[in-house]
């Protein structure tokens, strides 16, 4: 009998405008053709290759959602669909995009003086250049307040010293964006590949986004001229303000490892035989399918609804906590429900369902833990900040 597809069932694309159902479809067939055929390959060989940034920049996808400097100026909620159809292949093509376009084009975009603007966001649009956001220090993570990486004058210029940790993009990154503590509080600075006293070291054997380059940035007296700094930027506000629009593609991007993972257990249960009858005609299969499909369109429901007020130009940080803990903890129970119903055929890369699972134990840690989404919806709910 007739099939409905997971997302069909809750009437999403008839959510989206013309222009929405488009990009997100250039966006799947892209991933279909070039991210999928070799994705099991770059994650168990832990590479991205570099051309990917071209890619993504001719697609226009780098950048997407701000206006000039060589990017497209989608609205926000097109910028989301993008982000699904890239996490649907794999985590780390959306990590790529979101570190690009929502961390280091955002933060030059938005506390960037004019020359920086010109001289970068053109180049990072196209994936001439990779850029990279270095907040997150060895043991500063969740509370990037007590940041130790020190920036002090020197004359007019300024000199920088610490290390930064789990950066994504960070050994392949042609300019990082450094957040520093200086005498006058938090300030970012803009730091090109091959500066005397910079370096980067890359994380191995990681278990989760594989294909994706992690990390650590090590500075020591690293001289940058007064015009390296991004001249808005004031306070510790300027970075997390970034962080917004990286978990907002987030809201969005675990979504499409869930779908992923649910669309290919389900053409597994329908094949696979048991008991001499198809996986998928066993009450117990139907139930794990129904609640996930559940889950996901749920958790669609609350992206397009996000999407919607951002761009009214309405989004409030703690609503993106909501988002950013619901569909990461609902994608990450999802791809491992979907695993069980693969078997054993569940445990290899032949299947997607483990390897989403896995990314997604990465991004339920970054850009904000579970538990500080928890603490921030719990302050908004109470009045009272309860981090510290
Ligand atoms: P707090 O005193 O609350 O705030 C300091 C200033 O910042 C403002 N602020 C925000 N502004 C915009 N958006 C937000 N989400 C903001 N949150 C806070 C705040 O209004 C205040 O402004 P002002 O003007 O009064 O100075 O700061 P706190 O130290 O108590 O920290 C709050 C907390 C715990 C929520 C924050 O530190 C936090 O979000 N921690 C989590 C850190 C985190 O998410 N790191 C992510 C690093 S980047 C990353 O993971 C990239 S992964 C990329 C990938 O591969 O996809
Ligand atoms: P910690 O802060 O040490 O937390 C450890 C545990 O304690 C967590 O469960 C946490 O929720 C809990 N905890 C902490 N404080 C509290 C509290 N007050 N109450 C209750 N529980 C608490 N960072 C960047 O700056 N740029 C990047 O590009 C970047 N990319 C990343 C890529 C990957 C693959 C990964 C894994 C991380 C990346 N990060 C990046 C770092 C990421 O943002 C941090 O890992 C994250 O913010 C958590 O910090 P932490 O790992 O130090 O954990």
């Amino acid at each position: 009998s007739a099939r409905s597809t997971p997302l069909g069932l809750f009437g999403i694309d008839e959510m989206l405008d013309d222009d929405e159902r488009d990009i997100q479809t250039t966006v799947r067939e892209f991933a279909r053709e070039h991210l999928r055929p070799t994705i099991a390959h770059s994650f168990e060989s832990a590479t991205l290759p570099r051309e990917i940034a071209r890619e993504f920049g001719r697609l226009g996808l780098l950048g997407m959602h701000l206006d000039g400097y060589g990017c497209a100026g989608t609205n926000a909620v097109s910028y989301g669909l993008a982000c699904l159809e890239l996490e649907a292949a794999d985590s780390g093509f959306r990590s790529f995009v979101s570190v690009q376009g929502s961390l280091s084009m955002f933060s030059i975009h938005r506390y960037g003086s004019e020359e920086q603007k010109n001289e970068w966001l053109p180049r990072l649009a196209a994936g001439e250049a990779i850029g990279c956001f270095g907040l997150t220090e060895p043991d500063f993570g969740s509370n990037p307040a007590g940041m130790r990486t020190r920036a002090r004058r020197d004359g007019t210029d300024w000199i920088l010293t610490g290390t930064k940790m789990w950066i994504t993009n960070g050994g392949s990154a042609d300019i990082a964006t450094v957040w520093a503590q200086t005498d006058d509080g938090v300030r970012g600075f803009l730091v090109p590949r091959g500066t005397p006293g910079f370096e980067t070291r890359d994380i191995a054997n990681k278990l989760s986004l594989r294909a994706s380059i992690t990390s650590e940035l090590i500075l020591d007296e690293v001289r940058l001229p007064a015009s390296a700094q991004l001249p808005q930027a004031n306070s510790l506000g300027a970075p997390l303000s970034c962080l917004n629009e990286a978990r907002f593609g987030i809201v969005f991007g675990a979504l499409g490892a869930a779908r992923d993972s649910l669309e290919t257990a389900l053409e597994y249960a329908r094949t696979r035989e048991v008991f001499d009858r198809s996986l998928a005609s066993f009450q117990l299969t139907q139930a794990k399918l129904a609640d996930m499909t559940l889950e996901l369109g749920k958790g669609m429901l609350l992206a397009l609804r996000l999407g919607r007020l951002k761009d009214a130009g309405q989004l409030r940080p703690e609503q993106i906590s909501l988002g950013k803990l619901n569909n990461v903890r609902e994608a990450i129970g999802i791809a491992r429900e979907c695993r069980t119903i693969l078997g054993a055929s569940g445990i290899t890369l032949e299947y997607s369902p483990l390897r989403h699972a896995n990314n997604l134990e990465s991004v339920l840690t970054y850009e904000g833990t579970s538990e500080m989404h928890q603490l921030s919806i719990g302050k908004a709910l109470t009045g009272i900040d309860a981090f510290r």
